[in-house]
């Protein structure tokens, strides 16, 4: 076994590593730095600015979080809008729905594409159905243009807020977001974690932007490994849904989609939030 290890530190004092096979590729594009690499036990992964994004090991469990829960809350869902995730892993599992017409995909590094197609094949495979189109562009710009009304469901799949995705977390950008949703649209982001301060602070202020602007806003907890403390946060916000009194089951399992983290007992539980993150949401 080699002697290289990757470290993400997680806070000053807390870190996360992972004994490295090979590193497979480092560059500096005009917005980032990004990492691949092989590891014995967490598979292939890749970072951002040193940050983990996406590891073979987990990111299922996001992939599938980011994408079932919304569709089992609208299984009508057409028009899909997903900002950020050029690793291709969110949009793989929403051409799994033959019912969905349009997939728009806006991520604003080429290089992240173009190195997950090179050394993560199995999670862009879905890039090449007919239905995505991809847009090399600022996701803050994108939504400042696109008509309104023309989304079912925008998924934010970002970064951490600093660098290239902090305009991701802005008021504004949000504001542009519901101008753009359908009347019953759905958006679900990435919503940090709960357990680290500088991480639950920027969870708290981004559950109060949210709550300024839409009239459905909850969280959902899921556990990912791969991120500081693994347990992590998405973001549910609606004009008209409310995630678990519209929750649609049946509907769901008639896809017949086979899911390893996802099914109809997670959905309802993942709302359900420890006393200590309850407290964290009411006040700001
Ligand atoms: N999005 C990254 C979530 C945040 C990870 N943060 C961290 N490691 N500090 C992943 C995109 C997957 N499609």
């Amino acid at each position: 076994m080699s002697d290289e290890w990757y470290t993400e530190n997680w806070t000053d004092s807390v870190r996360f590593s992972i004994r490295i096979q090979e590193h497979l590729h480092h560059e500096q594009t005009p917005y980032q730095t990004i990492d691949f690499y092989d590891s014995y036990e967490m598979g292939r992964f890749f970072t951002l600015d040193g940050l983990m994004m996406v590891c073979e090991k987990d990111e299922w469990i996001y992939h599938d979080m980011i994408t079932h829960l919304p569709l089992a809350v609208n299984p009508e869902i057409k028009n899909v809008l997903v900002i950020g995730g050029g690793d291709g892993g969110t949009v793989r599992e929403l051409v799994r729905y033959p019912t969905i017409e349009s997939i728009d995909l806006v991520e604003i590094d080429k290089r992240v594409v173009e190195l997950s197609q090179q050394y993560l094949p199995e999670l862009t495979k879905g890039l090449l159905d007919p239905r995505v189109h991809i847009f090399i562009k600022d996701g803050v710009e994108f939504v400042e243009r696109a008509e309104a009304g023309s989304y079912d469901l925008i998924l934010i799949d970002s970064t951490d807020p600093i660098g290239p995705g902090e305009g991701l977390f802005t008021r504004g950008f949000y504001q542009n977001c519901y101008q753009i949703m359908s009347r019953e649209g759905i958006l679900i982001n990435q919503h940090e974690s709960p357990y680290f301060p500088k991480y639950a602070k920027q969870m708290q202020k981004l559950h109060h932007k949210m709550k300024q602007l839409f009239p459905q806003v909850m969280v959902y907890h899921f556990h990912q490994p791969s991120y500081p403390s693994g347990f992590w946060l998405f973001g549910f916000a609606s004009k008209h849904f409310h995630a678990l009194k519209d929750h649609q089951p049946d509907r769901w399992v008639n896809f017949g989609l086979n899911t390893r983290y996802y099914n109809t007992d997670v959905h309802r539980g993942a709302f359900a939030h420890p006393t200590f993150m309850k407290e964290q949401l009411s006040h700001v």
